[in-house]
C-alpha cells in the first residue's frame, strides 16, 4: 500500500507566524488520499462530491461541514462543480489562551444551516483577507476571526447522521414557516414526527420566543385570515371557515365571537357600511 501525501504547513500558510489560512477551491478538483501537518475545516457551498475520510465515503453537497485532524486521511472524488473553503489552521500558533478543544467537536460530519453557512461566509472572507497579511495586528485579528467562526459553526451546526436535530433558532424558523405556510391544515404532532421533534421541547421552546404556545398562535393567525376575508372578500361565512381550518362552521362562529366579541357577519357588516366591496378581489392569495 503505498503511504498517503503528507501536506507540509510550509507549503500552505503564507508565514509562520499566521495561525490560520483560508485556502478557497472553487472548484475542488479530485485530490487524492492525504493527510496534514495542520488541522482543517471544511465548508461546502455548492455542488457535489465523493468524500472519502479514513476510509469511510460521504456523498458531500452544498451546507456539509467536517473537522479534520492531522492524524484524518481524506481525499475528493467523483467531484461535480464541488466548491468548498479549507480554513486550515495550527493550534500551537495560537496566541490566546483558551481551550480549543472545547470548540473543536469529536466527531468529525456536520451539517451547517443556511443561516449558519451566511454567517459563517461573512467571517471566512474576512479571515481569508486578514491572513494573507503579515502584521502583528492582523495575526491578532486572524486568531480572533478564527474564534468567531468557530463559534458559528457551534451554534449552527447540526449532526449530520443522527436524525438532524436541528439547533434551537432554527427549529423555531422552520416551525413558524409551516405554520404559516398551511395556516388552514398545520398539525403539531405530525410536524414533530416528520421533523423528529420532540413536540413538549418546541412548544416550551415556542412560548419562551414568543409568549404564545404554538395552538394559540395558530389559532390567532386563523381568526386574523378570517378578518380579512370576511373584510375583503364576498366569500360566504362557511367557506371562509373552510378557508381558515374550521371544518365546521358553527365551531368557527363561536371560537370567532368569543375572540373578537362579535359574530363573523356583525363583524362583516360593520364595514359594508363603508363600502360595498362584495366581490373584490383579494391582495394576494392569503
Ligand atoms: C486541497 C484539498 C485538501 C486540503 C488542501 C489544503 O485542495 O482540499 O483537502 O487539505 O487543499
Ligand atoms: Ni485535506
Amino acid at each position: 500500500m503505498t503511504l498517503p501525501l503528507r501536506l507540509a504547513k510550509a507549503d500552505y500558510f503564507p508565514s509562520e507566524m499566521m495561525p490560520v489560512a483560508v485556502a478557497e477551491r472553487t472548484p475542488q478538483p479530485s485530490f487524492p488520499a492525504h493527510i496534514h501537518e495542520f488541522n482543517e475545516l471544511v465548508v461546502v457551498w455548492r455542488g457535489n462530491g465523493l468524500h472519502m475520510m479514513n476510509d469511510r465515503p460521504w456523498l458531500i453537497t452544498c451546507g456539509d461541514l467536517f473537522y479534520i485532524g492531522p492524524g484524518d486521511c481524506h481525499s475528493y472524488e467523483s467531484v461535480n462543480d464541488l466548491v468548498l473553503d479549507n480554513i486550515i489552521y495550527c493550534p500551537e500558533r495560537f496566541r490566546l489562551e483558551l481551550d480549543w478543544s472545547q470548540f473543536l467537536p469529536q466527531e468529525p460530519a456536520w451539517r451547517l444551516t443556511t443561516r449558519g453557512m451566511a454567517l459563517a461566509r461573512g467571517v471566512i472572507q474576512q479571515l481569508a483577507q486578514e491572513s494573507r497579511k503579515s502584521d502583528l495586528l492582523s495575526r491578532q485579528l486572524t486568531e480572533a476571526l478564527f474564534l468567531q467562526l468557530v463559534l458559528i459553526l457551534q451554534r449552527h451546526r447540526y449532526a449530520a447522521n443522527s436524525g438532524g436535530h436541528l439547533p434551537e433558532g432554527e427549529q423555531l424558523d422552520l416551525l413558524m414557516s409551516a405554520i404559516q405556510g398551511q395556516i388552514a391544515h398545520f398539525d403539531l404532532g405530525e410536524f414533530c414526527q416528520q421533523h423528529q421533534l420532540s413536540e413538549r421541547a418546541l412548544k416550551t421552546l415556542f412560548r419562551q420566543q414568543t409568549g404564545m404556545m404554538p395552538a394559540q398562535y395558530l389559532r390567532q393567525l386563523r381568526l386574523c385570515k378570517a378578518k380579512f376575508l370576511l373584510r375583503s372578500s364576498g366569500c360566504l361565512i362557511g367557506e371562509v371557515a373552510a378557508r381558515c381550518g374550521f371544518d365546521d362552521s358553527n365551531y368557527f362562529s363561536v371560537v370567532f365571537t368569543r375572540e373578537t366579541g362579535l359574530t363573523p357577519s356583525a363583524f362583516r357588516q360593520q364595514f359594508e357600511h363603508h363600502a360595498q366591496r362584495k366581490n373584490l378581489l383579494l391582495p394576494y392569495e392569503y
